[in-house]
């Protein structure tokens, strides 16, 4: 584990609510919202940045995806959502532990982010 801030939600220091929670992820809302649903799916495991991941993450990058479909569907999303990656700073990644961010609850057109 690193000692990124998600690291320490995921570790227990810093408390944040769990909307889900399995052997490899946890999901959160995002402390800064930027849609009326916006949620993180965070891997227990650190890799900085998409780009990092190596093969033998291939599954867990796969258990990423469907968890966020089950994070959607918690939150009554599911036939409405956008999952995001930010890589690297230039694309506004600000935590360096990989995270997908689900948002949803307001109509999505293409070019927004
Ligand atoms: P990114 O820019 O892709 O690295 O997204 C990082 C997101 O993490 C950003 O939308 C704000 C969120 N975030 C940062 N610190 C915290 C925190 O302490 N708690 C929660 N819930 N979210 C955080």
């Amino acid at each position: 584990m690193t000692d990124t801030i998600f690291g320490k939600i995921i570790n227990g220091e810093i408390p944040a609510e769990r909307l889900y929670e399995d052997e490899h992820c946890i999901a959160i809302n995002d402390i800064n919202p930027q849609a009326p649903v916006h949620a993180l799916v965070i891997p227990k495991t650190c890799i900085a940045r998409l780009v990092d991941a190596q093969p033998d993450d291939q599954a867990l990058l796969g258990h990423l995806l469907l968890a966020a479909g089950k994070v959607a569907d918690k939150l009554g999303v599911a036939d409405a959502f956008r999952l995001i990656i930010n890589n690297g700073a230039g694309a506004g990644q600000t935590v360096f532990h990989l995270h997908l961010h689900i948002m949803a609850g307001k109509p999505l057109a293409e070019g927004d982010m």
